[in-house]
């Protein structure tokens, strides 16, 4: 073998790196416990990595858990930039991998790079995730930062290092593969590799989980991991920023992948709870029936929701039953809006809502729990709208069980939202985080309405509670193994 041969061959080491979190400032205290969940786009492409020939290792850097005051009312979750620099400097990797999926955390991810390069001049550092991409030239700005890989990394960043392992630079800063003949969506989902679990404390993620830091409380601290077994979606909702890394066009693995995956999870870790986490779990309706089969064919099949959500006009009344018999503890369907003017000519969703109301009534019948999503503050969105649909919401609560689950428009980079909120100057600093204004509402506005129907949700909630006895037994056992949740939810739901 030549000298060249043996270089290009000899493997790379990869060192990626899941950066802390920004955080509200009062989690500092407690009240407001921040999240974890499995590093899932990590852990995909470190098992692409690695089949790809290279060593490769994995740092979270928000495993410790620590928590830090940031200023300007935020804090940060997990090990500060320097502390993480010096972990990855200590393992002397050729290539630091950085995932940046939530916008809240560029800043972070910045001074974690900055604090790398200083450590480790030679290395190559390059970031990925939604965040990244959605703002990939403004990364490649950054001195620190050699290279940004837009969408999925599985395939992409391997051929960044075949590049950076021949000493060849890569043909531009933003890596999107398709100079290279590679496509920019995987389209054999099922050619991927199970996610490295192997290379991550998944104790220690059990671990967190149960002291509050899970992210779905519904779980009662059990083995619960995260799974997504599908990628894209041909809707449009304006507010939605999954397109840019997970594309239009519905990509699934297959069933038989899936419960594969799932039994090696039992197996192999132990796991007693799923979180589906796909946007469209239930759009190919063959392959979600044969999921569900095959759960119902499980011997020691887990318990599992769909906290992510799912559409409910991509449900069937069958499929309803038969999840609730395969082991689903709760569905979620994304509603976001109760006035159709909003849903079809803002938001884009293109939900009828009476699908919404047909899911409703079947869940209630068949006693599976159900929550629905709600968005408030949409450009367009008048005040008598968003009191619209908290009636809306509020009946089919009272009516129907489907307990809402109300958020606050973000405007994402990327989204139709952002884009259009900026063009008509309607994004304004608040909080630490950028909202919208418009001639109909303030930020504050929005923040009312939606305080407001969650104290009336919590009201609700508690009514329903005396005349739902078990139901409420299985809430007081996910409060008596994780009390902290009082503290996170009861502040919330009281706050004025
Ligand atoms: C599960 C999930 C969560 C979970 C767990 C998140 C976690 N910490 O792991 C929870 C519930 C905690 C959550 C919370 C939030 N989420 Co969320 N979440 C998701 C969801 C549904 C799936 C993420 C996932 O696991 N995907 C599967 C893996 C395989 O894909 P991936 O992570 O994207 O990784 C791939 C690529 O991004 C890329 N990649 C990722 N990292 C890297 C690194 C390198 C080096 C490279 C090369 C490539 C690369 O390659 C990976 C493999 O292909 C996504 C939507 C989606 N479709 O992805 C939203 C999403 C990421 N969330 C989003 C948002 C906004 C939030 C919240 C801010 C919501 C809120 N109002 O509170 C919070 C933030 C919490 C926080 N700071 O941690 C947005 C992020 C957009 C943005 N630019 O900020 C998304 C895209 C949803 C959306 N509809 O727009 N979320
Ligand atoms: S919110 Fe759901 S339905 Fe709408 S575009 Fe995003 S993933 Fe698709």
């Amino acid at each position: 073998m030549s000298e060249n041969e043996k270089i290009a061959a000899a493997p790379m080491r990869v060192m990626l790196v899941y950066p802390p979190s920004v955080v509200a400032e009062r989690a500092l205290t407690g009240a407001n416990r921040p999240v974890i969940s499995l590093p899932l786009g990590l852990l995909s492409i470190a098992a692409a990595v690695r089949v790809a020939g290279h060593e490769v290792r994995i740092h979270d850097a928000r495993l410790s858990a620590k928590m830090s005051a940031l200023g300007d009312g935020q804090s940060l979750f997990g090990d500060t930039p320097d502390e993480v620099a010096e972990t990855i400097a200590a393992a002397r990797p050729d290539v630091v991998g950085i995932s940046n999926n939530f916008h809240l955390d560029v800043p972070v991810v910045k001074s974690l790079a900055a604090a790398v390069r200083r450590r480790l001049p030679g290395a190559v550092i390059v970031v990925g995730g939604h965040a990244a991409t959605a703002i990939a030239e403004e990364y490649i700005r950054e001195p620190a930062i050699d290279y940004v890989i837009k969408g999925e990394g599985e395939h992409k960043l391997p051929l960044l290092l075949d590049w950076v392992r021949r000493g060849l630079a890569a043909p531009a800063k933003i890596v999107d593969g398709q100079a290279q003949g590679c496509p920019f969506f995987i389209d054999d989902l099922d050619s991927l590799p199970f996610p490295a679990y192997d290379l991550v404390d998944m104790e220690r993620y059990f671990e967190l989980q149960r002291r509050g830091h899970s992210p779905r409380t519904r779980e009662y601290g059990r083995r619960a991991v995260t799974l997504f077994t599908s990628r894209g979606c041909p809707w449009d909702c304006g507010f939605c920023s999954i397109h840019a890394v997970m594309g239009h066009e519905f990509r699934g693995h297959s069933a038989e992948y899936v419960l594969r995956h799932i039994g090696h999870l039992i197996e192999r870790y132990r796991i007693d709870y799923v979180h589906f986490e796909d946007d469209n779990l239930t759009l190919d309706r063959r392959r979600f029936d044969a999921i569900l089969d095959g759960l119902l064919a499980m011997q020691h099949r887990p318990r599992w929701d769909t906290p992510n959500g799912v559409r409910a006009d991509m449900l069937t009344r069958e499929q309803v039953v038969k999840a609730r018999r395969a082991g689903c503890k709760y569905l979620v369907i994304g509603v976001e809006s109760g006035v159709p003017r909003i849903l079809a000519e803002k938001i884009g969703k293109k939900l009828d809502l009476e699908a919404v109301r047909r899911v409703c009534v079947w869940c209630q019948e068949i006693g599976l729990e159900l929550q629905a999503f709600y968005v408030f503050g949409y450009p367009g969105e008048t005040i008598a709208d968003m009191e619209a649909t908290r009636r809306f919401a509020m009946d089919l609560y009272r009516r129907h069980d489907a307990y809402p689950n109300v958020s606050i428009v973000l405007p994402l980079y990327g989204t139709r939202v952002h884009r259009e909120a900026s063009e008509k100057g309607c994004l304004v600093s608040h909080g630490g985080d950028v909202r919208i204004r418009t001639e109909e509402f303030t930020p504050e506005d929005v923040e009312r309405v939606v305080i407001g129907i969650r104290k009336e949700i919590f009201r609700t909630f508690l009514l329903k509670s005396l005349a739902h006895p078990l139901r409420t037994l299985d809430y007081a056992r996910v409060v008596l193994r994780n009390p902290r949740i009082l503290r996170k939810f009861l502040p919330r739901a009281l706050r004025r």
